[in-house]
């Protein structure tokens, strides 16, 4: 709690300011991650995100949901758990620099905490297909931006492959295991939201760092003592790019969701681990499914999230569909916000036409919007 003063007026009054109790991941969760010094702990407040109901989908599905809204950190994407640990390593090691190859969000994170922490930042992307925020993010944090002819899979190959060679880059993808440390705290975050684990944990599935690190984190948390059960995990890829469903990888993946357009996933074996173990499920949906999901959450539970993190959703309705949606409280974790990608939406729909600024041309705007809906 800091305790300052301002004069006005003449008069003195103290102002009180905490911060809020967002310490972020590397503090908060010290004995869980990989050890860091103080002076070398790169963060801007990651985590602690809302855990909201959703009585609306949660009627449709016929059990208890949550959704974890992982859009409401730093950088507006769950990203912001694994590079906190990821540049704070960088920095306590004394890195030049650091790489990623990128769908978008990880590129916005390594571009906003190595501003934090005063180290430069390539980002390496699919040219044309990262979504306008993301993009926008990483020039305005000043990343050294390369785009490819090519997907996120050569990226990551070519990424991986600079890291390697020039020796004093580190590679912040979620192949870098610190950034999986980081991202397992939103499992420790849920279980003491809710005083126990979820029954079924339902998240999307991309290059698959996300789901092993939550598998790892609710082991963890249940080799601790703190509970004796762990989640089942639900993945769910888009139809277009479901190398996991399919069991083979994509060459040309595509789906309206880029932050999942992703045909090789890294951490393949870890999803597949954290499915078998834990008595889960991989399976994919269709874009027209996702983008629905997304709608349903914007228009009835008021939480705009991106197309990729409506994937879970969109495969509990399926589930629900078709009567296999788990009983339980479910988890469903909105991996990055909504306004990432302002253009889904203005796709399918825009502004009207200006009206005079006169009280009769606002009400018939009111009624003729009205009748629109009906
Ligand atoms: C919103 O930014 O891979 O299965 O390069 O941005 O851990 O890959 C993003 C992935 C889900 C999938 N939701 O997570 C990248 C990138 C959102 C995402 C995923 C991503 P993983």
């Amino acid at each position: 709690m800091h305790v300052g003063q301002s004069l006005e007026k003449g008069a003195i009054y103290l102002v009180t300011r905490t911060s809020g109790g967002r310490q972020g991941v590397v503090r908060k969760y010290r004995d869980w991650l990989p050890g860091i010094p103080d002076w070398a702990i790169v963060t801007l407040g990651e985590g602690e995100t809302p855990l909201i109901e959703a009585p609306h989908l949660s009627e449709r599905i016929g059990t208890r949901l949550y959704l974890k809204f992982e859009g409401m950190n730093p950088t507006a994407s769950f990203k912001d758990r694994g590079m906190t640990v990821a540049l704070s390593v960088a920095v306590a090691g004394a890195s030049r620099a650091c790489i990623c190859a990128s769908t978008g969000n990880t590129a916005a994170a390594a571009a906003a905490y190595s501003a934090r922490a005063g180290i430069s930042c390539f980002v390496v992307v699919p040219a044309g297909k990262i979504a306008l925020g993301k993009a926008v993010q990483v020039l305005a944090h000043g990343a050294k931006i390369i785009q490819i002819q090519g997907n996120f899979d050569a990226a990551l190959k070519l990424s991986q492959k600079a890291a390697e060679d020039l020796g004093d880059v580190v590679l912040v993808n979620s192949v870098n295991p610190d950034r999986i440390e980081g991202q397992k705290t939103a499992s420790l975050e849920l279980c003491e939201a809710l005083g126990r684990p979820p029954d079924t944990l339902v998240l999307p599935v991309g290059n698959a760092g996300n789901i092993t690190a939550y598998w790892k984190g609710f082991k963890e948390w249940r080799g601790a003592g703190f509970a004796d059960t762990a989640p089942r995990m639900f993945g769910f890829q888009a139809e277009g790019a479901s190398p996991l469903v399919t069991g083979r990888d994509f060459e040309h993946p595509e789906t309206v969701a880029s932050a999942i357009r992703i045909g090789a996933p890294a951490s393949k074996e870890g999803a597949l681990t954290a499915v078998r173990e834990s008595g889960g499920l991989i399976e994919s949906v269709t874009d027209e499914e996702i983008l629905h999901a997304q709608a349903l959450l914007a228009g009835e539970e008021g939480v705009f999230c991106e197309p990729a993190s409506a994937a879970g959703i969109a495969g509990l309705l399926k589930l629900a569909g078709e009567d296999r949606c788990p009983e339980g409280t479910i988890v469903s974790v909105l991996t990055g916000h909504g306004l990432k990608d302002p253009d889904v939406i203005l796709k399918r729909a825009s502004l009207p036409e200006p009206v005079p600024a006169t009280f009769e041309a606002l009400v018939g705007s009111m009624e003729k919007a009205e009748r629109a809906e009906r």
